[in-house]
This record gives C-alpha cells, sequence and structure tokens, in this order.
C-alpha cells in the first residue's frame, strides 16, 4: 500500500525544521504575500497562479462566445430602410453596413477563438492541475527547474499582454488560425496582426519551458521505488504532453517569426503578391496546431483515469495499454496535420493524410475501452468529480467519433468549413479538455485549497454544464450537414430556428458556470475543511497534508505498490468501514451481481 516509510530518517536539510505549515499560510501582511507569491518557486503556487490565470482567460474568451452566439439569434438583415444588425446589442448595434456587422462579428470570433486556444486551452491543465500536482504524484519536492518555471508563467503573462495590446487597438479579424493571405494582406490592419502574432510567438516560449521542466522532473524526480509503471496515469499523460510542447512548439514560433517578417520587412513567404505560398502557411500552421489538439486533450485523458479510478474504487483496466496509447497519441499526433489541408494539398497526399488520420482513433477508442472496463462492476461514487468524468467519456466520443467523416475525403468536401467542423471541434475541445479539467477541478480541490466544494450546489452546476452544451453543439451538426458555413455572422432564414436553438443552449451552459463559480466561491470562504484523503486514492498526492505542507512531504516517501491497487487496501490514514471493498468471492463462484 502507499506508504510514508516513517521508519526512514527524515530528509536532510528538513529534520531542524520539521513541519512548515500550508503552503497557503499568510506571511503576516497582505504586502509580504504579494512579494511572495509573485517571487515563489514553489510548483504548488505557480499551479495556482496559473490557474486564476486560465480562468480568467476562459471568462473572458466565454464572454465573446456568449456575444458571437446571442448575435446569431437572428440573421443581419439589409431591410429596406437600413442595416438590422443581428441581436447582440451589446457591441453590434447599429453598424452602418453589413459589412460592418459581419467586421464586428469577425472581430470578436477571433478574439474568441485565440483566447481559448492560445491562453486557456494550451495551458490550461498542464500548467495548473500539472503544475500542482505532478511533483506530489511522484513523490517530489517541487519541478525539476523551479525558478525556470516561475519565469514561464510570467513570459505567458506577458504574450497575453500582447495579445490584448491588439485588442485594445481594434483586433483582428483573421480567424484564431491567422490564415495568409488574410493574416497577410495590407487590407487588415497591419500592426494589429502583428502584435497578437508576436503575443502567440511569446506565449510559446513559455510552453516549451513547462514541457521541458515536466520531461526532466518525470525523469529525474520520481521517489525512491517508483518505476515508469508504478507512475500514475495522469502522470503519463502529462509527459506525453510535455514531449508535444517540446517538439511541436518551436514549429509555430518560426511560423508565426516568419509571419511578422513577411508583414514588416516585405519578404515574400507566404504572400503570392510577393512571391509566397499561402498553403505553406497551412502547412507550418498545422503541423504545430494538430499536435496541439494533444496537447489539449493528453492531460484532460490522465485526469479521466485518476478520476474512473479512485471514483469507481477499482483498479484501472489496462494500465500499460493507457499509458502506451498516450505516447501513441503523441508519436501520430505528428503524421496527421494534412487533414487541416485535404481542400488545398494534392491528391495524393489528401489521400495518404486520410489513411494516417484514421490511425489516431485507435489509441483513443483504447483508452475509452479501458475506462468504460474499470468502470464495469465498481463501486461508483456519483460526485460531481466522477459525473464529469462519465460526461467526458460521452462528450469525448461524440468528439471523435464525427472526426471519422472528416477524415473521410469523400465527406469531408461537404463538410469542411461547416458548423459540422466547428460542432466537431466543439465536442473535443470542450467535450474534452474544459469537461476533463472540471473533473480534474472537483476531483483535486480539497487537496489544494484544504476545502470540501458543496455537492449540491456543484451537481447543479454540472448538469446546466451538461445539457446546455449538447443543446448548443449537438444541432450544429445537423446545421453543418444542411451547408451552414462556419464563421458567418449571418445566414438564410431556414436556418434560424437551429441557430435559437444553439443560443440558448449556450445561455444555459453559461449558467452553469456561474453556478461553478458560486460553489468554488462557497468553499474557499464557507467550504467545510477537507480530510487529506476524501476519496480514498491511492496515489502519492493524498498522502500530503490538505492543503499540502510548503516541502510538500513531511518526509520522502517510499512507493511500495501501484498507484491503483484497490482490491488489497484501504487508504492510509482512512477508517476501513468508510472504504468497504468488495468481498472475494468464494472458489468457483462466477461473477454475478
Ligand atoms: C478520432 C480523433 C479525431 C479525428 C479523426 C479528427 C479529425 C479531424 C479532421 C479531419 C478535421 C478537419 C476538418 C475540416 O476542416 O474539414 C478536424 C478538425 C478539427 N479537429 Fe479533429 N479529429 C479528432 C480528434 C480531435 C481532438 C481530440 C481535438 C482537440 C482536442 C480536435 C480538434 C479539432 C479542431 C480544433 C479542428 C478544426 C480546426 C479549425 O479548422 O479551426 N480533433 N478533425
Ligand atoms: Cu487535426
Amino acid at each position: 500500500m502507499t506508504t510514508i516509510d516513517t521508519s526512514r530518517p527524515a530528509d536532510h536539510g528538513h529534520d531542524d525544521h520539521g513541519h512548515h505549515g500550508s503552503y497557503l499560510k499568510s506571511r503576516g501582511s497582505i504586502w509580504a504575500d504579494i512579494i511572495n507569491w509573485a517571487t515563489t518557486v514553489d510548483h504548488k503556487k505557480i499551479g495556482v497562479m496559473y490557474l486564476v490565470a486560465v480562468l480568467f482567460f476562459f471568462f473572458c474568451g466565454g464572454l465573446m462566445a456568449i456575444l458571437l452566439r446571442t448575435d446569431l439569434l437572428d440573421p443581419i438583415r439589409d431591410t429596406a430602410t437600413g442595416v438590422t444588425g443581428g441581436s447582440s446589442f451589446l457591441v453590434f448595434n447599429k453598424p452602418e453596413s453589413i459589412g460592418a456587422a459581419g467586421q464586428n462579428y469577425n472581430r470578436i470570433m477571433t478574439l474568441h477563438g485565440a483566447i481559448m486556444v492560445f491562453m486557456f486551452i494550451v495551458p490550461g491543465i498542464p500548467a495548473s492541475l500539472g503544475n500542482f500536482f505532478l511533483p506530489l504524484m511522484i513523490g517530489a519536492k517541487d519541478v525539476a527547474f523551479p525558478k525556470l518555471n516561475l519565469f514561464s508563467w510570467y513570459v505567458y503573462l506577458f504574450g497575453a499582454l500582447f495579445a490584448l495590446w491588439s485588442v485594445g487597438m481594434g483586433g483582428v479579424e483573421t480567424g484564431w488560425t491567422f490564415y495568409t493571405p488574410y493574416s497577410s494582406s495590407e487590407a487588415v490592419d497591419h500592426a494589429n496582426v502583428v502584435l497578437v502574432v508576436l503575443g502567440v510567438f511569446i506565449m510559446g516560449f513559455s510552453s516549451i519551458m513547462t514541457g521541458l521542466n515536466f520531461v526532466v522532473t518525470v525523469h529525474k524526480l520520481r521517489a525512491p521505488g517508483m518505476g515508469w509503471f508504478d507512475m500514475p496515469l495522469f502522470v503519463w499523460a502529462v509527459y506525453a504532453t510535455a514531449l508535444i510542447q517540446v517538439l511541436a512548439t518551436p514549429v509555430i514560433g518560426i511560423t508565426t517569426l516568419l509571419l511578422i517578417f513577411e508583414r514588416v520587412f516585405g519578404i515574400g513567404i507566404f504572400d503570392p503578391a510577393l512571391g509566397g505560398d499561402p498553403v505553406l502557411f497551412q502547412h507550418f500552421f498545422w503541423f504545430y496546431s494538430h499536435p496541439v489538439v494533444y496537447i489539449m486533450i493528453l492531460p484532460a485523458m490522465g485526469v479521466i483515469s485518476e478520476c474512473i479510478a479512485v471514483h469507481a474504487r477499482k483498479p484501472i483496466f489496462g494500465y500499460h495499454a493507457i499509458a502506451f496509447s498516450s505516447l501513441a497519441i503523441a508519436g501520430v499526433a505528428f503524421l496527421v496535420w494534412g487533414h487541416h489541408l485535404f481542400t488545398s494539398e494534392g491528391e495524393l497526399a489528401a489521400v495518404v493524410f486520410s489513411a494516417l488520420t484514421f490511425l489516431v482513433a485507435i489509441p483513443t477508442a483504447v483508452k475509452v475501452f479501458n475506462w468504460v472496463s474499470t468502470l464495469y462492476k465498481g463501486s461508483i461514487a456519483l460526485n460531481t468529480a466522477m459525473l464529469y468524468a462519465l460526461a467526458f467519456i460521452f462528450t469525448f466520443s461524440v468528439g471523435g467519433l464525427t472526426g471519422l467523416p472528416l477524415a473521410t475525403l469523400a465527406t469531408d468536401l461537404h463538410l469542411h468549413d461547416t458548423y459540422y467542423v466547428v460542432a466537431h471541434f466543439h465536442y473535443v475541445m470542450f467535450g474534452g479538455m474544459v469537461i476533463g479539467m472540471m473533473a480534474g477541478l472537483h476531483h483535486w480541490w480539497p487537496k489544494m485549497f484544504g476545502k470540501m466544494v458543496s455537492e449540491p450546489i456543484s451537481i447543479t452546476g454540472f448538469a446546466l454544464v451538461f445539457i446546455g452544451f449538447n443543446l448548443t453543439f449537438i444541432i450544429q451538426f445537423i446545421l453543418g450537414v444542411n451547408g451552414m458555413p462556419r464563421r458567418y455572422a449571418s445566414y438564410i432564414d431556414e436556418f434560424r430556428q437551429m441557430h435559437q436553438f444553439s443560443t440558448i443552449g449556450s445561455w444555459i451552459l453559461a449558467l452553469g458556470f456561474l453556478i461553478h463559480l458560486f460553489a468554488f466561491l462557497h468553499s474557499m470562504f464557507k467550504g467545510k475543511p477537507a480530510p487529506a484523503n476524501p476519496w480514498g486514492g491511492l496515489t502519492l498526492e493524498w498522502e500530503a497534508d490538505a492543503p499540502p505542507d510548503e516541502h510538500n512531504f513531511a518526509h520522502e516517501p517510499l512507493v511500495t505498490h501501484g498507484p491503483y491497487d484497490f482490491d488489497d487496501v484501504v487508504p492510509p490514514h482512512c477508517d476501513p468501514a468508510d472504504f468497504p471493498l468488495p468481498e472475494p468471492l468464494p472458489a468457483g463462484a462466477k461473477g454475478h451481481h
């Protein structure tokens, strides 16, 4: 069983200090606290600072989304007297022309996409939950390079600043993909594009540094006794993610830099007017941005493995298969970028990329199969973390399966650039990463902040999020199949009802998140104190105090068994009565219940 072997001498350098107290302990005054947090190299504090930052950007991106959906309640119409600009009076009221209304829409849409992808989803889980829990889960005191860790947080904020600066100057209308010639033509605002692209370039460094830090941490800092296959699956997932971060992010860095060079110095790289090739940009962009979808999803998959095993109290089914499928996904991720270019690349290339794309579905399906098998005959606790994990299996599967018609050339020609693609990637990115992050937050919140979250409140939030999300996006598959193109501010009347259905869904979704926000604030101020191990998890982070001690563990933990050995243990320091384990079956009996 997971034990902290107290017979071992305490860590050197620590025996004279003993317990330091919670990492959240105040330094006395508010200024001392601010300085302490701003200069901290503690992975837990940096994880919390990332969490605050990414959730802030999630809120900003969400606000944009609600504006867009609200605008789509009605088409923009050029009535006999003048222009009717959608329904979102906040930003789109009284545009002088249809063109101006569309421009407003494009700016908000680009902002929504760029914020969500570069500022929220990519750093989302690894930088917040990963930073906080990776060292704890492998029994380490910190990440390998704590100062680099703090530096990457500042670099991330610095990059975000450039993007925000560009917004202040009026924003860009290229879409989050910055496709040339939209982004290279002089018709669109020069300085804004350069600023936002520079922001993405800078944020890329933060991502690379975090990835590098995690790779070295996993290789070098595992506690004594923790072999590779004793690592929790979240650690495997973050490790695979870190490999992609290190290998893929430089490509977007160079691409954005080339784009800036083209714009500032007029060198012909992507712009045909200067002798460049716009399709080259698409290749470069997706060589990074397809792998990046796995930077988004792999950590969420890791969270789901933890939640399913712990809240079903079952040894995870197919540990090795899940661990290796993370690596397989990381590898295949680099071979399929061309599926975003089916309509702009040669026929032979399209056939090859189509075939390769189907490969991705295999390791993904392996994981889904293993999670479902783990649930089979588990003692499932339907708390918020587990509900989100179960929701993930559904929403992520819808997302993954709807990718197959996109990977099929004949059907993709019809579906490409329609709302079908919008629905597909929201099912994987929202139904995957966001739902996974919500599972992880509820699973680990008691450990992070030492307070429980009120289950009735958060389950209400969950229900609204789940219903709202599916209402918003499932209808978009139908819209897309019927020919509604993506990135349009207006539409023909026959799509009106479906758009309104989707918009109402988005309001329900937003309400769900406001309830979650309330639940988290309620927990901070009024929450019940959390026990160190409220769910009976067996991985090492549950051995630490809640909230953890400044130095994580009083003694260096010694790992004596695997992370999911639920059949033969009661969690340490827990009352066996609270964690009844299934009776062993009498010899010869077949297990039917
Ligand atoms: C079984 C797995 C998957 C398959 C087969 C698949 C396939 C595809 C294909 C072929 C496209 C291009 C569609 C087009 O533009 O015509 C696409 C778009 C997209 N996919 Fe997936 N996908 C899968 C999983 C994922 C995952 C896990 C994510 C993210 C977490 C994701 C995110 C996206 C995004 C963001 C786009 C659209 C990008 C854009 O044009 O703005 N996909 N997918
Ligand atoms: Cu892709």
